[in-house]
């Protein structure tokens, strides 16, 4: 495997579609009975909608790299997991107080489809589920301070210093001049931490596993989690609004602090493809079974939606 970024194509990557079915099961395994109440609808209809599940992919592909020894059912219930906490976090940045979006993954938002009361319960209940599920985790292969540690990472990445604080910062930097610098903490505390949590939880299941591997791990998905939002950014301005099932632009009509309004668009599909040129370089440094790690890496990059 090169690094060449031009050599991926979504036919080349089966597997991706294979684990999307594994996925999909075990978050619908999850969730509460569609149809339990107004909330269990709401929940089903935001989290069960086509996410392309890149966090999920993540976690499965890290436990492949690594041939985690534990149960399949444990490392399906960390990919629901991660997912969930994603899903819950389109919610509620969906909302008027927040992004204000009508659209998401190619249909209304969970407060226009429903109502914003609706969506808020909706999201304030799959974060609290994404914990609860790996508290579900049975296997004897697990050591209670596995399980823990898990639990701390996925919390950890929602919290007051991960998801939430990302998103108040880019609330705040809206209309404002901001230095790049400060943009990638903004989304490393946004997207990348999340990210960060996926592969850092399959690194703790390998019994062995060195401090300098497990760090080479982390800066791999640091490069991902910012390759990853560039190209987010990137897809605003470019997308297709039907394949990324929203509007484009939005971050523009909302003054948003975003890579191309920064760096020009040239720049970033640059900056987005040095980081992922770093981030293959350590996948292919290190002796673990990554190869489809190394194909879903350069696929983020290069994908449409
Ligand atoms: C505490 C979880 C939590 C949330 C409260 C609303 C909020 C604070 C944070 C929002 C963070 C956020 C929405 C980050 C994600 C940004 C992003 C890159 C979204 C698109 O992700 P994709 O491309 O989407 O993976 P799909 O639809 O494919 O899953």
């Amino acid at each position: 495997m090169t690094n060449n970024f031009e050599d991926i194509d979504i036919k080349d990557l089966p597997f991706l579609e294979k684990n999307l079915k594994r996925i999909d099961k075990a978050i619908l395994a999850s969730l509460p009975p569609k149809n339990f109440s107004k909330i269990s609808k709401a929940i089903h209809y935001s989290v069960l909608n086509g996410g392309k599940r890149i966090r999920p992919q993540l976690v499965l592909l890290m436990a492949e790299a690594l041939r985690v020894d534990v149960s399949p059912k444990t490392i399906d219930l960390m990919a629901a997991s991660g997912e969930l906490i994603h899903c819950y976090s389109l919610i509620h940045d969906d909302l008027p107080s927040m992004d204000d979006d009508d659209y998401r993954r190619g249909q209304l938002s969970c407060h226009k489809k429903f109502d914003e009361a609706t969506a808020i319960l909706a999201g304030d209940a799959i974060q609290p589920l994404a914990l609860e599920v790996l508290t579900t985790i049975e296997d004897k292969k697990l050591k209670p301070e596995q399980k823990l540690k898990i639990i701390n990472l996925f919390a950890k990445a929602c919290g007051p210093n991960g998801m939430v604080e990302g998103q108040s910062r880019d609330l705040v930097s809206e209309g404002k001049k901001i230095e790049i610098e400060e943009l990638d903490e903004i989304h490393y505390l946004k997207t990348g931490k999340l990210i960060e949590a996926c592969v850092e939880s399959i690194c703790i299941l390998k019994d062995g596993l060195s401090k300098k591997d497990m760090k080479a791990f982390l800066i791999f998905a640091k490069k991902f989690g910012l390759a990853f939002q560039i190209k987010d950014d990137i897809l605003d301005v470019l997308g297709d609004e039907k394949k990324i099932g929203k509007p484009i632009n939005s971050d523009v009509k909302k003054n948003k602090a975003t890579y191309p309004a920064i760096i020009g668009i040239k720049e970033s599909q640059k900056r987005a493809e040095e980081l992922c040129s770093d981030a293959l370089k350590i996948l292919s440094s290190l002796p673990y079974n990554n190869e489809n790690l190394i194909k879903l890496s350069k696929f983020i990059i290069f994908r449409d939606k």
